[in-house]
């Protein structure tokens, strides 16, 4: 049974990682999904897995374009995923052009999404907004820093949304995952595959398919359960900085 049949649902970061796989089990539900990111060919190779979805170029960095693309349109679901961090160094060594990177993105354009496409919802009287925080929203690490106040803005900026527009028939949601292997690390060390792999050696990460089952159980709940936080941790994960390997 499609549990999704006639909804559309938003999910920004679609090409790669959590955002792709959530596009394509909401997809398999028979959802209509929107895509949206910056690489549009990545984009249409997720679309073309899923038999209803369009693409939307989008930098959430750009509240003009968030607003233009996202504010005339209904979504029943948001999954605002779109995020990345840069480097793992102390914050005494800090490069100011990757904290205003990430939080130009997971903060701001968080906000971005969040103001697009919460206004419908209200007026609507329904919808689910999910956010995808961290644990590093919890728990700051060795060199998580800048990282993970982007994380603990995240999970702010979700309960800001359940005390401003709640009363309004909308679920609220975060869900909050430590280590999956996405393209996550290989963004945070620009490229460079062979540290990026090492991350997860000796453990076993999540997998992005893990971290979309838990948004898809968050939405396809009965109308009166809102699952609020959710934090999903690898087995071998016990907090952001003690991980067990083999
Ligand atoms: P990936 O690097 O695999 O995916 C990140 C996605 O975000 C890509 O689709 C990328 O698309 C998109 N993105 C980045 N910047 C922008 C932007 N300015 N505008 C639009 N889209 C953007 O990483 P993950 O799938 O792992 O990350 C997804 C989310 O999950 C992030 O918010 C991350 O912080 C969070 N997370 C990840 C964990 C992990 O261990 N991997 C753990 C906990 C949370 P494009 O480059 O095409 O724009
Ligand atoms: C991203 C994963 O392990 O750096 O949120 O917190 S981790």
């Amino acid at each position: 049974m499609q549990r999704l049949k006639k909804k559309t649902a938003l999910v920004s970061g679609a090409s790669s990682g959590i955002g792709r796989a959530t596009a394509l089990v909401l997809g398999a539900e028979g959802a209509h999904v929107v895509l949206a990111a910056r690489r549009s060919a990545r984009l249409e190779a997720v679309a073309a897995e899923i038999d209803s979805a369009e693409v939307q170029v989008l930098d959430v960095c750009d509240a003009d374009r968030c607003q233009e693309v996202l504010g005339e349109r209904t979504f029943d679901i948001v999954v605002a995923n779109a995020g990345l961090g840069l480097g793992l160094g102390s914050i005494q060594e800090g490069d100011p052009r990757d904290w205003r990177r990430m939080i130009d993105t997971n903060v701001n354009g968080l906000l971005h999404v969040v103001r697009a496409t919460l206004p419908q919802m209200i007026a609507r009287g329904s919808g689910d907004h999910v956010v995808l925080g961290s644990v590093a929203g919890f728990q700051v690490y060795p060199g998580g820093n800048v990282y993970c106040a982007s994380k603990y803005a995240a999970r702010a900026i979700y309960e800001a949304m359940r005390i401003d527009a709640g009363g309004h028939g909308i679920r609220f949601t975060t869900i909050n995952p430590g280590m999956v292997e996405t393209e996550f690390s290989l963004v945070r060390f620009d490229g460079d595959a062979r540290r990026a792999k090492e991350i997860y050696a000796g453990m076993t990460p999540l997998r992005a398919e893990d971290v979309a089952d838990a948004v898809l159980y968050a939405v396809t709940r009965p109308p009166h359960v809102n699952v609020g936080e959710m934090v999903l941790w690898p087995t071998d994960q016990t907090s952001t900085s003690v991980v067990h390997r083999s």
